[in-house]
């Protein structure tokens, strides 16, 4: 019944809890370290926390292998750490978002365990056991192609094979199962009885598979993407959430080519938002880019649900690093083929992209490390890699997933005593929170401003967005009566006559005129 529920417009933070911060010197960030530096979401400005998993796990995927989705993994610390920093938090104002990995669990849950310990278990059945093909049973039972690439079966010392889309670690749960359901309702309740504002769903287009198991044919349904059953879930689930009020907020990881069928996700009956590949996977053309907000802003509209804007996270390669390869197809998944960087330019180009992500109607949200203008390590010995990708598809997402560097001018950058579990670049000295602080070039000073600004401007808030024509190569629009943005993503230098200028993202303006790969925020006077 709130017209404008936190959720629409809000800024979300995603905080990857093994490199944030590490407080008891083990080298892997800790919920300790995210305490101590909880002030540093407060001076930024953030609305809410998204938090990657922190469950028990044996860590074949970074956490998203959860054995238990009800207690927090050692090496982050304790449940009592973990309530006492969602207290914290609110305290400060600022919301927390919890990660649930509804498609499959690890094999070290106990009701995989019980799976392998006989064929006769009640528990094989919470997962996908199937019989092998040919005569000894010693073929795959279909040739499904998993999410990080490689095989999607593994067969099990009594003959049989089950399946797991993405690690062999990681079997994908039976959704046709009541129990599974059940199980899941009962972790959402779980959380949002500690007080969590909201659940971030991994994969959340994945859970259900045809039966049948028959092979991916281009133009037949798909065996195991977007079945129709996975909306029944997110209907239990959002009934569940809004019988806590009304605030809180159920976020998909959609993966979607087609619009449409991203939106049946967001409904008012279903999930409150989605993040938007789309904008995160559009390369920094003009063209391309306009006509992704007009998708965007359409799609979303239809169904009622705010838009949401994504740069990056934790699975892509990082956008400095992306904005600044200028020869070659853009492409958000990791490039490790040598491709030159210019990090300059794309550093330049994040920090409009900043101020365009955060001026477009709807909520936003950060990845860690892009507040400090933090690029891939494509520098990483393919001997340090720890992502469980690698090995199957041949790239690494290790390169998004560095520790933050936060003071000092050498590794571990403050982040903690020890190594880091990843190596930091040693150029980041100029990019910890500590050197940036104050320095009003930098793009930490960039983004509080921009918060803040955007926390202060009613405009920015439940406003529609109107295209201004200046040129093609211009994103300009207007939010509210006089408030403006302008991306000049052309060649050239732009005129930007009778306004004044509220907050630029590379300065200073040259007279009147906007340079190239630089955005301003401003107030017309007309
Ligand atoms: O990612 C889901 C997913 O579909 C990924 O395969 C994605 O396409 C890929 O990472 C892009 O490079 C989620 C999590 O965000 C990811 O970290 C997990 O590894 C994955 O689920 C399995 O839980």
């Amino acid at each position: 019944s709130d017209p404008s529920p936190w959720w629409r417009d809000a800024v979300i933070y995603q905080v990857y809890p093994r490199s944030y911060a590490d407080a008891d010197g083990d080298g892997v960030g800790d919920i300790a370290g995210i305490r101590a530096r909880l002030p540093h979401l407060a001076d930024l400005g953030v609305d809410a926390i998204w938090m990657s998993p922190w469950y028990p796990s044996p860590m074949a995927d970074a956490g998203y292998d959860v054995a238990d989705f009800r207690d927090i993994d050692p090496v982050f610390g304790t449940l009592a750490e973990a309530e006492a920093l969602i207290a914290e938090s609110h305290a400060l104002g600022i919301r927390m978002i919890v990660d649930i990995v509804p498609n499959h669990i690890s094999s070290a849950h106990p009701w995989f365990q019980a799976a392998l310990a006989s064929p006769a278990a009640p528990e094989r059945d919470y997962f996908w056991f199937r019989p092998g093909r040919g005569p000894d049973g010693a073929g795959m039972p279909t040739d499904w192609r998993g999410e990080f690439g490689g095989t999607a079966w593994t067969r099990v010392d009594d003959g049989a094979w089950y399946l797991h889309l993405f690690t062999p670690e990681q079997p994908d749960l039976n959704w046709d199962h009541p129990g599974v359901r059940a199980e899941f309702e009962s972790i959402l309740r779980f959380w949002f009885d500690r007080g969590v504002d909201g659940i971030r769903i991994d994969s959340a287009a994945l859970l259900f598979k045809d039966p049948a198991l028959p092979e991916v044919v281009d133009g037949r349904p798909h065996p195991f993407h977007d079945l129709d059953e996975v909306h029944s879930v997110y209907r239990a689930w959002r009934r569940i959430a809004d019988s806590y009020g009304g605030d809180r907020a159920l976020i998909g990881e959609v993966w979607m080519p087609s619009v449409e069928r991203f939106a049946a996700y967001l409904r008012p009956d279903e999930l409150h938002a989605a993040f938007n590949f789309d904008f995160l996977g559009c390369a920094w053309d003009p063209a391309l880019m306009r006509a992704c907000v007009d998708r965007t802003l359409d799609a979303h509209a239809a169904v009622g649900a705010p838009p949401t804007w994504v740069l990056s996270n934790h699975d892509v390669t990082r956008h400095v690093t992306r904005y600044g390869r200028t020869d070659t197809t853009f492409s958000f998944d990791n490039n490790l083929d040598g491709t030159p960087v210019d990090l300059e330019l794309g550093t330049r180009r994040a920090r409009a992209a900043a101020l365009l992500s955060l001026s477009l109607p709807g909520a936003t949200y950060i990845y860690q490390g892009e507040e400090l203008g933090l690029w891939e390590n494509e520098n990483i010995p393919p001997a340090e890699f720890q992502d469980p990708m690698w090995g199957r598809r041949g790239h690494s997402r290790d390169g998004c997933r560095v520790p933050l560097p936060w003071s000092g001018s050498e590794p571990p950058f403050g982040f903690s005593s020890a190594t880091p579990w990843l190596p930091q670049p040693p150029e980041w000295k100029d990019r910890t929170v500590q050197a940036q602080t104050g320095d009003p070039a930098s793009m930490l000073e960039l983004y509080r401003e921009a918060i803040a600004l955007r926390r202060a401007e009613p405009a920015l808030h439940h406003t529609a967005m109107t295209w201004l024509d200046v040129q093609p190569a211009v994103l300009a629009y207007t939010r509210g009566a006089d408030f403006a943005c302008v991306v000049n993503m052309s060649g050239a230098a732009v005129a930007l006559p009778g306004h004044e200028s509220l907050l630029l993202s590379s300065g200073p303006l040259d007279g009147d005129l906007l340079p190239p790969d630089t955005a301003v925020w401003l107030r017309r006077q007309t």
